[in-house]
């Protein structure tokens, strides 16, 4: 049994995923709030004003997940609950939905690890320049605080930043996410490196500010590629991919990873944005580069990649009519093997997979249920590669399953159904899925009911 005695089995999900209440209790509009108003941008129109109601149902949401077993729960707070100008001014009623949300898991026995920006920006800071602004990594580390002095008597497992590449990448240069910008790459790019100062400045403030030792991470998206066979050289060339910044996107992990954890910025990355690199001031990677107890990283899938004659990566195909999910994302359980063991092996941290699941098409059948054996078998594969990993040597501490519930898939609404529980929108109804009867199986078995073929739910 390759799983740890102290591992960590929990659940995931994101502030405005969740929460719906978008304009209640003095909360500040966030540019999610913003985007999902603009024509075009959220599918069928969709927002998160109310999602699954989770500000006015997290005690049966709890409730719900200490009967799955969970042992960790990771939310992420809304700026803009707290802070509704994104600075300054605190607003009391929505710190104490963050202060009852904690004391109901605690009281359940279950951890909170807690995201501090899981992309619900404020707007008010937006319009003062956001994550352009020189001044965005301070107002990250002024909000920080507010929350440590609230929450740390209680939390002590914190995240600073849910995937930069996304917010940044797929928010400010593609267009695609809040705050739905595209700007050039020199501006991506130093948005991009105020966000990484931030994630600085926030690891600072926690040290300097909780109230009992705590440990403190980051949760970056793991692009990780896969290698196309057991050679030895489709499996160099694919860990050489993994490590790269091989285009002028933000897509890659080193450029997020390699700052932070290493203090400097991976010269192929230096080399392909060249002149719209940042400029780095003589301070900035000794505050970036900051010590951290655990990498958390979100790990879905990846692409494949084999060797060429001269042994270079060349992307190779996933054989046709391979597995995907609703989401048409592919089904690669091999990124729980392979990430954390290269991970583990450049950074030598503990790891925390943040997030990992996948959308499928779930509704309640005609017996009452919500059968969901393609989820169990996809958890199932990819923790089997995880334990693999743990036994050849990589250092994992915990697995948060992305989702908890169905929720808001940001630019693809609710059509995608990530959840163990699903919700039914229209009653707010929850239904535990299959999954989440097998996970409760897999968290009570530490991990030895993943080794059964036979499931039954109860
Ligand atoms: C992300 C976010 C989550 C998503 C999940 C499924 O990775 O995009 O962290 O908020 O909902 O990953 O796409």
């Amino acid at each position: 049994m390759a799983f740890p005695r102290d591992f960590t089995w929990g659940a995931a999900a994101a502030a405005y995923q969740v929460e719906g209440a978008a304009f209640e209790d003095g909360k500040g509009p966030s540019t999610w709030d913003m985007f999902c108003r603009k024509p075009g941008t959220v599918w069928e129109g969709q927002n998160g004003d109310v999602a699954c109601d989770h500000y006015h149902r997290y005690a049966e949401d709890v409730a719900i997940m200490r009967q799955i077993g969970l042992q960790g729960y990771r939310l992420s707070i809304a700026w803009a609950r707290v802070l509704p100008e994104g600075a300054g001014r605190v607003n009391p009623r929505g710190l104490e939905f963050y202060d009852r949300l904690v004391d109901a898991l605690l009281a359940a026995n279950i951890q909170p690890y807690v995201t501090l920006f899981h992309w619900d920006y404020p707007y008010e800071l937006y319009c003062r320049g956001g994550w352009l602004n020189p001044d965005s990594p301070e107002w990250f580390a002024d909000y920080t605080r507010v929350i440590v002095d609230k929450l740390s008597d209680r939390v002590t497992h914190w995240m600073t930043l849910n995937e930069p590449q996304c917010f940044i990448g797929t928010g400010h240069s593609l267009g695609i996410h809040a705050p739905g910008d595209k700007l050039g790459l020199k501006e991506v790019l130093r948005a991009g490196h105020h966000a990484l100062l931030a994630h600085g400045r926030a690891v600072q403030t926690i040290r300097a500010c909780t109230k009992q030792p705590c440990k403190v991470g980051y949760a970056p998206v793991g692009v990780v590629r896969l290698p196309a066979s057991d050679s030895p050289e489709d499996i160099a060339a694919a860990r050489a991919a993994t490590f790269a910044v091989s285009d002028r996107t933000t897509w890659n992990s080193t450029w997020w990873m390699d700052p932070v954890l290493l203090g400097q910025y991976p010269e192929d990355g230096l080399r392909q944005y060249g002149a719209d690199a940042p400029s780095v001031g003589p301070q900035d990677m000794a505050i970036i580069h900051q010590p951290l107890d655990f990498f958390g990283c979100n790990l879905y899938n990846g692409e494949l990649v084999r060797a060429n004659a001269q042994g270079q990566p060349e992307p190779a195909s996933y054989p046709l009519g391979g597995p995907l999910t609703a989401f048409h994302w592919t089904v690669t359980p091999e990124v729980l093997y392979w990430g954390p063991k290269w991970f583990w092996e450049r950074y030598r941290l503990p790891i925390m997979i943040t997030e990992n699941g996948m959308a499928n098409t779930d509704w309640i059948m005609l017996d009452g249920r919500v059968h969901d054996p393609q989820r169990i078998d996809f958890l199932r594969r990819y923790l089997l590669q995880l334990e693999r990993a743990i036994a050849e040597g990589a250092s994992v501490q915990s697995y948060f399953q992305w989702s908890i519930m169905d929720n808001f898939e940001w630019a693809e609404g609710y059509k995608q159904r990530f959840g163990l529980v699903f919700v039914d929108y229209p009653t707010q109804q929850r239904v535990l899925k299959d999954s989440a009867y097998w996970y409760r199986e897999v968290i009570a078995t530490n991990g030895e009911a993943l080794h059964r073929d036979a499931y039954a739910p109860a």
